[in-house]
């Protein structure tokens, strides 16, 4: 079923390089030894990384850090940015985990993939205190689309994936080679504030070598514990020899649990925060940023970044000799949301002055760290435009000359920004020569906060509110300053503004219809519920034929909409996900997966044939009312 890459003439469209005559105004400009080591190092494919952080909101680096500092140490990642270039409008594509990793993957935006939010097969009822409900997500990412893993594994490459996965199956059942989904130093412990790792530890030996941060009572830095994450990204580093590599490198941390086996490390940040060490038991509750276990995790995965670099570094490229990897590789470092702000009673970071955090289309879910360093990137510079790490996968396409057919090039939803990246262009273009217009965010999910749909154009962002069905619109910046990027004066109702709500609003729709994207439905359960809900009748399954059937009561609304989903046996329950398997799931059909299903003409029942492997299935329904439900699961035996 997974569809091979096929080698074509035609190659991505490269925008010539004649457009680009606009004022330059990066903060450091090219000069010109930097040009020609750059033309040089063209020479050969380069090896990718991408460094992706869990949940690392905008204010948790010193990176971009805007009105109160953060105490956050991440001297590896300020390196990178001195020796690479920083985005201070870096987007994730959603903001939550699954849907941006899985936007990274596919190069497609979350609207079209229908893969918006975590909560992968998620069947459960929905509260009887919200109007609207999230469409269902398929329990794991279509392996049907081409993931730039495949791509890259096309032209040669050899792809690895270290850590955290979570778009359903295992990285192996998407184009990876290498594959080691270990939790690494991230995992929970009994007490966080005490067993902490020694240098004997059986599995987490603290490091001989000492690194950052350096303090009076530590002036020669401090050891780490060892971290599976990082030392296998190494290893598939070293193993790769000859092969050009793509390295897929995604912690765990800073996500919850916030806890760090590295006690020098928590020390460190409880003496810089005042606060006793070990720390007590109980609830870390101080507000913004002051949780030193949520600190000692940034410093960690920073620590780890620092590993792979000072590898690289220190490393000859057996295919350029005389240079070293870090002289032959990209460095893509990001992070998947913007910060979580809170787990139960504990306070975890703060995006202050950006607005919320992970789970909302706001700045503070969506913003996150961006730098990127490479052979090509001038030393030290800053972009300022808006970039999505959908840009990624067409970028990766570029750098590394490699060609996917016309077909899947159509499906990808970012650009280019490899003109960017060499310092010579200050836009982000598409492929008629043009500025990008807009990014725009799809979120149909969680409560009447959340489920909005979001737009940024220029100096404004615009939400849809799928709750009220209205809209609220922000300046972010006005003449290139900063204006309201907290996001506090809603101009949406300013008749001022009514030109701008139009016309953000129109092209957000668009969007969404050119995406397929998949709206919220009405809440069967709902208790304020004006209309009625269809009434679900008898159910039957046909050995033979092996075609379900499910007819709907003539007392209640027809069905409009159907599909089926593939299910385990009624008695199995939901099985877990084969996580960090290293055989690809090769079966056609698999539980998880959601297809058409046939409604019948007057909507009066629903069929779908179940496949021969397939020991369970259920329908989602919507009915002519806008309700969506689900029917029992059913036995297809
Ligand atoms: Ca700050
Ligand atoms: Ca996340």
């Amino acid at each position: 079923m997974r569809k091979s890459i096929r080698r074509l003439k035609t190659k991505l469209p490269s925008t010539s390089l004649s457009i680009f005559s606009t004022t330059f105004t990066l903060v450091s400009c090219l000069c010109f030894p930097l040009v020609a080591l750059a033309e040089e190092a063209e020479e050969i494919t380069p090896n990718i990384i991408i460094f992706y952080i869990d949940d690392l909101g905008w204010q948790a680096t010193p990176l971009n850090d805007v009105d109160k500092p953060t105490p956050y140490e991440t001297p590896n990642l300020v390196k990178l940015a001195k020796s690479g270039m920083n985005f201070t409008q870096a987007y994730s594509p959603a903001p939550t985990c699954s849907p941006s990793r899985a936007a990274i993957l596919t190069g497609q935006h979350p609207a079209k993939t229908r893969f918006t939010h975590v909560t992968l097969d998620n069947r459960k009822d929905a509260k009887k205190t919200e109007r609207l409900i999230p469409p269902y997500l398929e329990g794991q990412l279509d392996r049907n689309h081409l993931t730039i893993a495949d791509a890259l594994k096309a032209n040669g490459y050899r792809t690895g994936h270290s850590g955290k996965w979570h778009i359903g199956l295992s990285s192996a059942s998407y184009g990876f080679d290498f594959v080691n989904e270990d939790r690494g130093i991230h995992r929970s412990v009994p007490d966080r504030t005490k067993g902490f790792a020694t240098a004997e530890d059986p599995k987490h030996p603290l490091s001989k070598e000492k690194f950052p941060p350096f303090s009076e009572k530590k002036p020669e830095g401090i050891s780490y514990p060892y971290d599976e994450v990082t030392e296998s990204a190494i290893k598939f580093i070293a193993e790769s020899g000859d092969q050009p590599f793509f390295l897929n490198l995604c912690h765990w941390m800073v996500h919850w649990p916030a806890m760090t086996r590295n006690g020098e490390l928590l020390e460190y940040y409880c003496d810089k925060l005042g606060q006793p060490f070990p720390p007590k038991p109980g609830d870390m509750s101080l507000p913004g940023q002051q949780n030193p276990y949520f600190a000692a995790m940034v410093t960690s995965v920073d620590w780890s970044l620092g590993r792979v670099v000072d590898f690289l570094e220190r490393t000859d490229d057996p295919r350029s000799p005389g240079k070293k990897l870090y002289e032959t590789t990209y460095i893509f470092f990001s992070s998947d949301n913007g910060g979580a702000t809170r787990h139960g009673k504990e306070t975890l970071s703060d995006n202050s002055p950006l607005k919320y955090g992970k789970t909302h289309a706001e700045e503070g879910g969506v913003r996150v760290p961006m730098v990127i360093a490479g052979p090509t990137v001038p030393a030290g510079t800053q972009f300022d435009g808006m970039i999505n790490q959908l840009d990624f996968f067409p970028t990766f396409l570029v750098l590394t000359d490699t060609e996917i057919s016309a077909e899947d090039e159509a499906k990808l939803s970012g650009l280019d920004i490899t003109p960017v990246l060499k310092g010579k262009s200050t836009q982000v273009l598409d492929q008629n020569g043009k500025e990008r217009e807009f990014l725009f965010w799809h979120y149909p999910h969680g409560g009447k906060d959340s489920m909005k749909s979001a737009i940024r154009s220029k100096d404004f962002k615009l939400y849809k509110r799928y709750f009220t069905n209205d809209y609220e619109l922000y300046r972010l910046y006005q003449d290139g300053q900063r204006n309201d990027f907290e996001e506090t004066y809603d101009l949406a109702k300013n008749p001022k503004y009514s030109l701008i709500v139009d016309r953000l609003s129109g092209l957000l729709d668009q969007a969404l219809v050119a995406n397929h994207a998949e709206l919220p439905y009405l809440n069967p359960n709902y208790a304020g519920k004006k209309k009625p809900v269809a009434k679900l009748g008898d159910a039957s399954f046909k050995k033979s034929s092996r075609k379900a059937q499910l007819a709907i009561q003539p007392s209640g609304p027809m069905i409009r909409e159907a599909v089926v989903i593939y299910c385990d046996a009624p008695s199995v329950g939901k099985k877990k996900n084969k996580r960090g398997s290293k055989d690809p799931v090769t079966a056609e059909f698999i539980p998880g997966m959601r297809l058409p299903a046939k409604v019948s003409k007057n909507g009066s029942s629903v069929s779908a044939v179940i496949p021969a492997n397939i020991a369970g299935y259920c329908f989602m329904l919507i009915d002519e009312n806008g309700f969506m439900q689900f029917s029992d699961v059913a036995a297809a035996k």
